[in-house]
């Protein structure tokens, strides 16, 4: 299966990852992955460290001649902002300036130095940092270079950002659509204009107060088969294989797959999705309430999943909190941050449920190299066709 890590500070020389399992002979156009990490650079309501980076990767393994070789593909990305912090991120004998000892409520600055036992709590911050979410992209734009073979997109945008929060009916055509196209434009990733206007004037009030403000993300996946993901056995579920994709990114909250939340507030006859028969269309159901997942198994229709981000931890007018050497009151520590990154972190959804996407499929198809993959993958349809 593909598994893969990643490592990095966020003021340290660079990120890096080392993915395992893609398959060999998939062409990688490295244009359009870094075209995946401009994308999560985008989005109104970030910080300066935008303007300083342009990500892109570097391979130093596992691709030759444009095609995966089946070994590990080992990729590099680096910080530009590292010249700044060579002295202060030293690997060898550095300066300790910039110490941060007044835990940010929200962030992972107390629990991580009580667990590490750091005094300095900038050991976390650099580790804890959303930035490491630009390598997960890469990876997941890595795996997207297979996925697109077999017509599998996977889209986003915002529905709610802070207090507003966008009408889905003057959404309709553009959720039809290619949804990335559209979302893309958007400087928050919102496919309702009038929605667009409200959220730029939410995150410009946020800012003048120096608060933060965090949102709804909704991720469309398209173009899967039934059948991927399983329901005998607890781990093999594909749902929560994307819950826990989606929660482990920075400042999730809270995951749906379709009508979440809401399916435990209406009776049954009001939730589950009918089933019809078209000759054309084979199986279908008429609704899809069920978010595109019945028994941790796709069901073919698009999955739909619901993201609740929370506002980032830093804010500028900061909350109340304690030095951690005096343990006298302080307000909190204050670093260069973004008012919002929930337009970046719909992208960022978008990678990081690749990867699980990708093994539902290579799980049912087979998976070291492109053409097994592709005729099983020709036979299982064919199947469901005549079923
Ligand atoms: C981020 C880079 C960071 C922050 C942000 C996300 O850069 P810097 O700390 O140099 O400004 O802008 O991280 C956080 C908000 C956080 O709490 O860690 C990025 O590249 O996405």
């Amino acid at each position: 299966m593909i598994r893969y890590f990643t490592a990095g500070e966020s003021h340290g020389p660079g990120l890096m990852a080392v993915i395992e399992g893609l398959p060999a002979n998939v062409p990688v156009n490295l244009v359009r992955v870094n075209h995946e990490l401009h994308r999560r650079q985008q989005g109104y309501g970030r910080g300066r460290r935008q303007q300083i980076e342009k990500d892109a990767v570097e391979i130093l393994s596992g691709i030759r001649f444009e095609k995966t070789l089946g070994s590990p593909v080992s990729v590099l990305l680096r910080n530009r902002d590292w010249k700044n912090w060579t002295e202060i991120m030293a690997v060898g004998e550095g300066v300790s300036k910039k110490e941060v000892r007044r835990p940010r409520p929200g962030h992972a600055d107390l629990s991580g130095a009580l667990k590490y036992n750091f005094r300095d709590m900038r050991n976390v911050l650099e580790r804890s940092s959303a930035r490491e979410t630009a390598m997960r992209v890469a990876v997941g734009a890595l795996v997207r270079e297979m996925l697109y073979l077999f017509d599998i997109e996977i889209h986003s945008h915002v529905l709610e950002l802070g207090p507003v929060k966008a009408d889905r009916s003057q959404m309709t055509s553009a959720l039809s659509g290619n949804i990335n196209e559209k979302a893309d434009a958007s400087p928050v990733r919102c496919l309702s204009e009038k929605g667009e206007r409200e959220m730029i004037a939410a995150i410009d009030r946020a800012k003048q107060e120096g608060d933060t403000l965090g949102g709804v993300i909704e991720v469309i996946i398209r173009g899967l088969p039934p059948g991927l993901g399983s329901y005998v056995q607890w781990d093999r579920k594909l749902d929560a294989q994307l819950a826990m994709a989606l929660m482990s990114v920075q400042a999730v909250k809270g995951v749906e797959v379709g009508l979440g939340f809401e399916t435990a507030r209406r009776p049954g006859s009001a939730v589950h999705d009918e089933i019809h028969y078209d000759r054309d269309k084979g199986f279908y159901h008429s609704s899809n309430n069920a978010g595109g997942i019945e028994g941790g198994m796709s069901t073919g229709e698009d999955i739909v999943l619901h993201i609740a981000k929370k506002p980032i931890p830093t804010l500028m007018k900061p909350l109340h909190s304690v030095d951690i050497d005096s343990k006298e009151s302080y307000k909190a520590h204050v670093e260069r941050s973004d008012v919002t990154a929930v337009p970046a972190a719909a992208v960022i959804c978008e990678a990081v449920v690749a990867p699980v996407i990708a093994n539902a499929f290579l799980e049912k198809f087979g998976r070291d190299t492109l053409e097994d993959i592709r005729g099983a993958y020709n036979a299982y349809l064919k199947r469901i066709e005549a079923f």
